[in-house]
């Protein structure tokens, strides 16, 4: 059972901030750094009753991603090193609310009687536990261990300093009973990039040994840990800025979510010198990279930013991915049945959906947005890769197709094409982050993809044309009010706005057009496009009316 004294006098080190309600939004609390205290304790407090109750290493993470620095939050990582089962989150958010010290002890033991949290499991659990560098990082951490160590049997590790995959890699890694030190890491991804690089038919350009990225940290914990891969990757040459270093600030006019939003080069980018090469920005806890390059353009500066959001990044990899996989279905009959698909939300360019179904003939589903409900449903098949257009997202390997492709005999394969195919799915399996986005995975994944079909990033940005999109945000009285269905496609409620939004896209050539309620900000959320940026501009100002 639970040591109710022990958890009273540890709590009582955290008071709850008066008059503010905490929400567990899509991706875990956030706040001010200042007032998370409470709030980070009682999430150690969930992770270990996790950790008891799947009788597996859950992780911790303090990061508040692509939020300034001043603020900070904390996400929980399931064993699998996806995200906290969903069916917890009600149980956190309560927990996280409760002002009165004894209620504590009531929710936590209401909550694991009705879970069979201590039936179904083991009696000792552990927890993992990082942050990012934010200032508030250290403070916070140490609440969590607290929170963590209120739970009799439960032991927190503190691994420190590190990016939000590396941490939701190191529980999953734990948890298969594999290597999962940040060395570990870092090996996986290098051997299974060399592994992808030594097999490229033909190289173009023997004479330059290797290729230049040009890559924006955010001034975050993805600039400072991303020398553990440069020193052991090869023919790949990073030039990295926005370190952190130098006086630059935390997402402050960089990372991946600045430059995919505002369409804007990142601070110490957009010279002349850098026309035209790769360039790579992560977010500041570096789940997410979009990619980007200059263009001489006839306005004012002479430059314009060309941008690669995750909906090109997913088109890139489902061609490269598709190539190897259609190579084993047709030459191994037993793998004829393999099936592959793409997930996308609402807001991927209907570009990109058109392409990837009608000349890639690849099966594409929506989810509501969130890394959460797209991770879930691309795991439903043998290989599946999502991405939100924001530049989160990676690729799945079913366990059993994974086993198969492990433990085939080379002889088995018949042709060496067919096995050569098995290799190369298994390195990219290597490279990818299987437990959740992440911005060092998809950099090295999409650059052996470019060097193995001899791209440069403008052949790759040639795919398809973006059709012009607008998004705006409205302050309404109520968001809760707006209800959506058919992944966030469709209004249901209030009754009538559906029908508006209909008139306002048919106004408009290839019009499309939806509303949601943010998952975390105190607005109403508008995407629309259209064939032109005024069209698609004059459409979203239009739906927008109608949500006031
Ligand atoms: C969170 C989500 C992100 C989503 C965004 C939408 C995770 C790890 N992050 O940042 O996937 O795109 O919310 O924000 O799930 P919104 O609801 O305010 O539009
Ligand atoms: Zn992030």
């Amino acid at each position: 059972g639970l040591d109710a004294s022990r958890l009273i006098k540890a709590a009582s080190g955290f008071p709850l901030p008066p008059g503010i309600h905490f929400s567990y939004g899509t991706a875990g609390f956030r706040a001010d750094g200042s007032i998370l205290d409470c709030v980070v304790f009682r999430a150690g407090i969930v992770a270990a009753l996790r950790s008891l109750n799947t009788g597996s290493t859950i992780g911790l993470m303090i990061t508040a991603s692509h939020n300034p620095i001043q603020d900070n939050g904390v996400k929980i990582a399931d064993p699998n090193g996806d995200m906290l089962s969903q069916e917890w989150e009600p149980f956190a958010e309560s927990l996280a609310n409760e002002s009165n010290l004894e209620n504590v002890v009531q929710v936590v033991e209401d909550f694991m009687q009705k879970n069979g949290v201590f039936k179904v499991s083991a009696s000792s659990g552990k927890v993992l536990l990082a942050r990012d560098t934010r200032p508030s990082g250290g403070r916070l951490l140490d609440a969590a261990k607290q929170g963590v160590e209120a739970i009799a049997g439960v032991s927190a590790e503190v691994i420190g300093v590190l990016t939000t995959p590396q941490l939701h890699w190191m529980v999953r890694a734990t948890n298969r009973g594999v290597g999962a030190s940040e060395h570990d890491y870092y090996s996986q991804i290098s051997s299974g990039f060399k592994c992808i690089v030594d097999m490229i038919p033909m190289r173009k350009n023997l004479a330059s040994p290797s290729e230049l990225v040009i890559v924006d940290g955010a001034n975050g914990v993805g600039a400072m840990k991303l020398s553990g891969l440069q020193a052991i990757i090869p023919n790949v040459q990073l030039n990295v800025r926005n370190c952190g270093s130098e006086g630059g600030i935390l997402n402050e006019l960089v990372g991946a979510d600045y430059v995919q939003k505002e369409r804007k080069f990142p601070q110490n980018f957009g010279h002349a010198s850098d026309l035209t090469k790769m360039c790579a920005s992560f977010d500041g806890d570096a789940d997410r990279i979009v990619f980007f390059y200059s263009q001489k353009s006839e306005d004012a500066e002479g430059i314009t930013l060309r941008l690669l959001d995750g909906d090109k990044i997913l088109t890139l990899l489902a061609i490269f991915i598709q190539k190897h996989l259609q190579e084993l279905r047709s030459e191994v009959h037993w793998l004829s049945s393999v099936n592959f698909g793409v997930v996308q939300t609402a807001y991927a360019n209907g570009a990109s959906t058109k392409f990837l179904k009608e000349n890639l003939g690849v099966e594409v589903v929506l989810t509501p947005t969130g890394v959460k409900h797209l991770h879930h449903k691309a795991a439903q098949y043998d290989i599946g890769i999502y991405f939100e257009a924001n530049g989160h997202g990676t690729v799945l390997f079913k366990e059993e197709f994974f086993a198969v492709l492990t433990k085939t005999a080379p002889s088995e394969f018949r042709t060496e094409a067919a096995y050569k195919a098995a290799r190369l799915l298994l390195a990219i399996s290597d490279v990818v982050n299987q437990a959740i986005g992440d911005a060092f995975s998809v950099l090295f994944l999409v650059e052996s993809a470019l060097q193995y079909m001899n791209w440069t990033i403008q052949d790759w940005d040639a795919i398809y044309k973006d059709l012009p999109s607008r998004q705006l945000k409205v302050k309404v009285q109520d968001r809760a009010v707006l209800r959506t269905t058919n992944s966030e496609t469709k209004v249901t409620h209030p009754q009538g706005l559906q029908s508006a939004i209909d008139m306002e896209v048919a106004k408009v050539t290839c019009g499309r057009a939806f509303v949601r309620p943010s998952g975390t900000e105190d607005v109403v959320r508008v995407y629309a496009e259209a064939a032109t940026q005024d069209e698609a501009d004059c459409l979203a100002r239009g739906v927008a009316i109608h949500v006031h």
